[in-house]
């Protein structure tokens, strides 16, 4: 008999990362998949020693199945990736190509709006030289997503986990408004974001640190 696989997140997070905290992907990977999933909670106030077993850096989410626990949220979309055709083809061509695209998804891209979308998360407006080339390095990655997106519905042939991560992280610049000049790029945030997998892992990371107030 097969395990369950089982989602960790934190039991409550504040207002304003709700529907952006990392287990969405997961949620939504598995929902595509339509493999059986659990979610449980690990205390966001009171990070302890088991939680930096799981998680060196006390962060969420990971995922257990049976006795293995995967850290990162891009090595668990690989795990389910792994784990299902609807996520990564498995001949060596298409998987490289859905590799690669999501090592960019996270090393190019959500390289760059993570500190962005840091400034925008505090109010932070001033016109320091770090914020200009913060901006300006942002803008060079949507600029290539973009022309990449303008031709293509989705990163490499079908839906995949590449999809997953990658509309995840532009959602977040969307959020900023930020895609306002890359029309490629919002209509792809639209469309993954229309997903019924999608939909169903949003209203239920939302309930979940609902529940919690
Ligand atoms: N690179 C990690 C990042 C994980 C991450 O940033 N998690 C956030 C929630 S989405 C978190 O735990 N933040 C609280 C903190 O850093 O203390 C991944 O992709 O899994």
């Amino acid at each position: 008999m097969s395990n369950e696989i089982v989602i960790t997140t934190y039991d409550w997070v504040p207002e304003m990362p709700r529907g952006f905290v990392r287990d969405l992907r997961l949620r939504w990977a598995l929902e595509e998949a339509g493999l059986p999933y659990r979610v449980e909670s690990v205390s966001f106030r009171d990070r302890g020693d088991e939680h930096f077993a799981r998680q060196p850096f006390g962060q969420v989410p990971w995922l257990t199945d049976g006795n293995e626990t995967v850290f990162e949220s891009g090595a668990m979309l690989l795990y389910v990736g792994e784990r299902s055709p609807a996520l990564m083809p498995n001949d060596p061509r298409g998987r490289s190509e859905v590799i690669q695209w999501l090592f960019a998804a996270l090393n190019s891209v959500e390289m760059a709006s993570l500190p962005w979308s840091l400034y925008k998360f505090t109010g932070d407006t001033e016109e320091t030289p770090g914020r200009k080339l913060m901006d300006r390095f942002l803008a060079s990655r949507l600029q290539r997503m973009d022309a990449v997106l303008s031709d293509r519905d989705w990163l490499a042939g079908d839906f995949s986990i590449a999809d997953i991560a990658m509309a995840d992280v532009l959602r977040l610049v969307d959020r900023f408004d930020g895609l306002a000049e890359h029309p490629a790029a919002r209509d792809y945030v639209q469309r993954a974001t229309a997903r019924p997998a999608f939909k169903k892992a949003h209203a239920d990371q939302m309930a979940h640190f609902a529940a919690a107030d």
